[in-house]
């Protein structure tokens, strides 16, 4: 019998023998992985659930909810607010922050979250998850408002991702590493599956919606170009394109075979930075890809530099194996495109 090590006794060990985390930290991250599984079930049912289609509203960005977006995300905060460990929690698919109530304990951390990222993908039964991002209340704060969150990604104290797929899949980093866990249903827990990963430094492989080429900036026409030129071009080696559609699922397989994901600013709108979240979706993904040796720049400046302004503001994102990020980067400067 192999010896299997379970989510909690990963985090134990973490709290123990690392110190690397406090126990209030392990048990929030404990309670997102309840909360995941408990996702994990309902988005399983589909339409025997009763649980695809539209919810008939719209988030703060103005993007149509699917049920199972705020089946998600009511799932994360009913799991979240009684623990002790959190003061507020901050998600896609709410307006404003959700204080924890006065009549639970409250705790040093913000949660922040995209419930179910890649939500357009449910009725087409592609690969959707729930990102998460951990922040540590300021000191000097007394009672938490909105402007506690608006933290840089490099103050991350934790952060993750459950891709809901042909396994449902966390992956995580607490600071010193990845790992991923992969849901074992006999037994309903996270059991540790790959410690340590890494992304390839190179890449024959890009993500990004090509239809949107037209409204690209320079530097990204250029890189792609040249992509698409493959071995008779200047990079001379001929690449593959992925674009899922959920950021998730393109991410977890450079997580898993390296790449780089683009979602540029476009012409389309040009007042906004990209369409891509930068509190719960940009920060917790630049964190893990960075803990495995990847980069994340938004063209001109880390991400994780980034110091937000709006709790649902957006970024443009460029991320994965490192030496394509910096030729991109390298694009945006010789452009004369630099922070
Ligand atoms: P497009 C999903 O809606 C999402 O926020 C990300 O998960 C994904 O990478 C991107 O948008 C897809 O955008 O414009 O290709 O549909």
């Amino acid at each position: 019998m192999s010896k299997t090590i379970s989510l909690t006794r990963y985090l134990v060990e973490k709290q123990r023998v690392d110190g690397h985390i406090p126990a209030h930290l392990r048990l929030l991250i404990e309670v997102v992985a309840r909360a995941c599984k408990r996702i994990s079930l309902a988005i399983n049912k589909g339409a025997v659930g009763g649980v695809l289609g539209s919810a008939g509203s719209e988030n703060v960005q103005g993007e149509v909810q699917k049920k199972l977006d705020i089946i998600a995300n009511e799932v994360l905060i009913e799991a979240n607010e009684w623990g002790g460990h959190l003061a507020a929690m901050a998600s896609e698919e709410m307006e404003s922050i959700h204080v924890v109530p006065n009549r639970y304990p409250q705790g040093e951390y913000l949660l922040l979250f995209d419930p179910l990222d890649g939500s357009s993908n449910i009725e087409v039964n592609v690969s959707i998850g729930t990102i998460f991002s951990v922040l540590h209340m300021p000191e000097e704060s007394r009672s938490v408002q909105e402007n506690d969150f608006l933290q840089s990604g490099s103050r991350q104290v934790a952060a993750g991702y459950c891709i809901y797929g042909p396994q449902t899949t966390l992956v995580l980093t607490v600071g010193d590493g990845v790992a991923s866990f992969t849901l074992d249903r006999e037994q309903g827990s996270f059991v540790l599956t790959q410690d340590n990963l890494r992304i390839p430094e190179d890449t024959h492989e890009f993500a990004i919606n090509m239809s949107n080429m037209r409204h690209w900036d320079a530097p990204v026409r250029r890189y792609i170009d040249e992509c698409l030129q493959g071995k008779d071009g200047p990079r001379g080696k001929d690449f593959n394109m992925r674009w899922i559609a959920s950021m998730v699922a393109d991410v977890h397989r450079i997580m898993t075979r390296g790449g780089i994901f683009m979602y540029p600013w476009d012409q389309r709108e040009p007042d906004k930075p990209g369409k891509l979240r930068l509190m719960y979706e940009a920060n917790p993904m630049a964190w893990l890809i960075e803990q495995a040796g990847g980069a994340a720049t938004n063209g001109r400046q880390r991400i994780l530099d980034v110091q937000p302004q709006k709790l649902h503001e957006r970024v443009s994102v460029i991320l994965g194996s490192k030496n394509e990020v910096e030729r991109v980067t390298r694009y945006h400067q010789q452009a004369g495109q630099t922070q």
